[in-house]
Order: structure tokens, then sequence, then C-alpha cells
């Protein structure tokens, strides 16, 4: 099969066809990183060059994002592996304000993948939200996630807020999203940086000392 057919189906906000396509597409022995790298992260590039293009307005993004949701939750279990020990354990979320999910939700499945415990607070991450969640339970990493040159202020802020509630001891931090890079990630004090998925896994197992 050709990854182009899923590709085309997330560009159609084509759920139904895209969760067949990847089923197929798998069966016939392709990897979910291949599909993944080849056809859905392509895909929703697309969707956003389109969004800058006005030939696709919200209501096109957010179908194909679901579509995209749909191709991931077919590979999501073939990611996550059973580690009976977890590697670390990592409390993610997109910060406030910033509703884009799908990026941290593939970093969360690759994470788990690679024996990770993923504590996943979801998108639009209130700075005291991550407090809250450091002052329950120990986690070795917090995850940020933006997508918004907008949005990225509030990892700041939420840097602010757990050093404030003296939570940055023993805790490492890693960033991501689109807009960042790693000059911003040194200016916030943030531990590291990853571009995407796979880097995230290099570098949150660097950051518990298991790469
Ligand atoms: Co929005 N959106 N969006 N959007 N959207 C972008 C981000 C945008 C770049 C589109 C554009 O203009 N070209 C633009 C932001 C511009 C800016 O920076 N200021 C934008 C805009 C403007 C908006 C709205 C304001 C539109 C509006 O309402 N007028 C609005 C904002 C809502 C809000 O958040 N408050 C909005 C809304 C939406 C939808 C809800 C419709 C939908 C999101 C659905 C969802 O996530 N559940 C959506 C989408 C789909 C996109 C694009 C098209 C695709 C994003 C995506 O999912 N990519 C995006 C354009 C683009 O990125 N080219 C766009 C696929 C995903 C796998 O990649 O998220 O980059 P990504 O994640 C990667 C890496 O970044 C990295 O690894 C991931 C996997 O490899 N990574 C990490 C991410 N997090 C990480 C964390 C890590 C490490 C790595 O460690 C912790």
């Amino acid at each position: 099969m050709d990854v182009r057919e899923i590709y085309d189906a997330v560009l159609r906000g084509d759920g139904t066809s895209v969760e067949t396509l990847v089923k197929q597409a798998v069966a016939e022995g392709a990897t979910p990183q291949q599909v993944i790298a080849e056809s859905l992260v392509p895909a929703m590039a697309e969707v956003g060059a389109r969004f800058e293009r006005a030939e696709f307005f919200v209501p096109e993004m957010l179908i194909a994002s679901r579509a995209m949701q749909a191709g991931l939750g077919v590979l999501r279990p073939l990611m996550v592996g059973e580690q009976s020990t977890a590697v670390g354990r990592v409390a993610m979320g997109t910060v406030q304000g910033d509703m884009h999910d799908l990026g941290k939700n593939l970093v969360c499945t690759m994470l788990e993948g690679a024996g990770f415990e993923i504590v996943d607070l979801g998108a639009d991450v209130a700075p005291e939200k991550f407090v809250a969640a450091l002052q329950q339970a120990k986690t070795d990493i917090v995850g940020m996630s933006a997508l918004m040159t907008t949005t990225m202020p509030a990892m700041e802020r939420t840097m602010k807020a757990l050093a404030k509630a003296g939570l940055l001891d023993g805790v490492k931090v890693l960033v991501g999203g689109a807009p960042l890079s790693q000059e911003y990630c040194d200016e916030i004090g943030a531990n590291g940086y990853a571009p995407d998925a796979s880097a995230a896994v290099r570098k949150a197992s660097e950051l518990v000392g298991a790469g």
C-alpha cells in the first residue's frame, strides 16, 4: 500500500479511512514509526501550510487532526511495550492557552514505548496544575509542549512557578514543540529540548541517566 493514501485521507479529514489504511499498512509490514514519519506528520505539516494559505480554516484543521488521532490510536498499542519497571516518570502537558495536543500525545506514546511512566496532564495546563502534579507525586521529568509563539511564554511562567514552589531540585524539565529552539530552552532554564518525538525519547533517557 502507498503511504500517500494515508496522507490524503488525513487531509480529507477521513478518520475511518485513516484507521483502515493504517491497519492495512501495518499488516503489510510498515512500522508505526514509518507510518508516522512518512504519512501522518507530513499530512499535518501540509494542513498547516494550507491554513497559512487560507485554503484550510479551523474546522478543516480540526477534522484533519481527529483523522490523524484515529491513525495514532491504531499505532499506539503497537508502540507501547510492557515493561515491569519504569525507566522514569514523566509529567507531561501542553502549556496554558495552547490546545494543540497531537505532538504531545505522540511524545507520550513514544516515551511509554521506551519504558517511561507517563502522567498526562492534557492540554491548556496552567502553571499551578504542573506544580500540583509534582507536589502530588514524584516525577523525574516535567515535559512541556507549546505549538504557538503566543503560548511559549507560558513555559517560562511554569518554570517560575515550579522554582517558586521549590520543585526544580531533583526534577528535569524537557521542552518541545514546533516554534521552540535550544536557545529558548536555555533562556528559560529548562534542562532539555527535543525537536521531535524520537529526540524526546533520547533526551529524556539522557536526563534520567539511562541514555
Ligand atoms: Co493550530 N496552529 N491553531 N490547530 N495548528 C498551528 C500550530 C499553526 C503553526 C498553523 C499555522 O499558522 N501555520 C498556528 C500557530 C502560529 C503561531 O505560532 N502563532 C496555529 C494557530 C494560529 C491556531 C489557532 C490560533 C487558529 C485559530 O483559532 N484562528 C488555534 C489556537 C487554539 C489554541 O491552542 N488556543 C488553533 C487550533 C488548532 C486546532 C484545534 C484546529 C488543531 C489542533 C488539534 C489538536 O492538537 N488536538 C490545530 C492544528 C492541527 C494545527 C497544525 C496544522 C498541526 C499541529 C500538529 O498537530 N502537528 C499546526 C501547523 C503545523 O504545525 N505545521 C497549527 C502534528 C504533530 C505531530 O506535530 O505538534 O509539531 P507537532 O509535534 C512534534 C514536535 O513539535 C515535537 O514532537 C512532536 C512529534 O514529532 N514536540 C515535542 C511537540 N511537543 C513536544 C514536547 C517535547 C518534545 C518534543 O517535550 C516535552
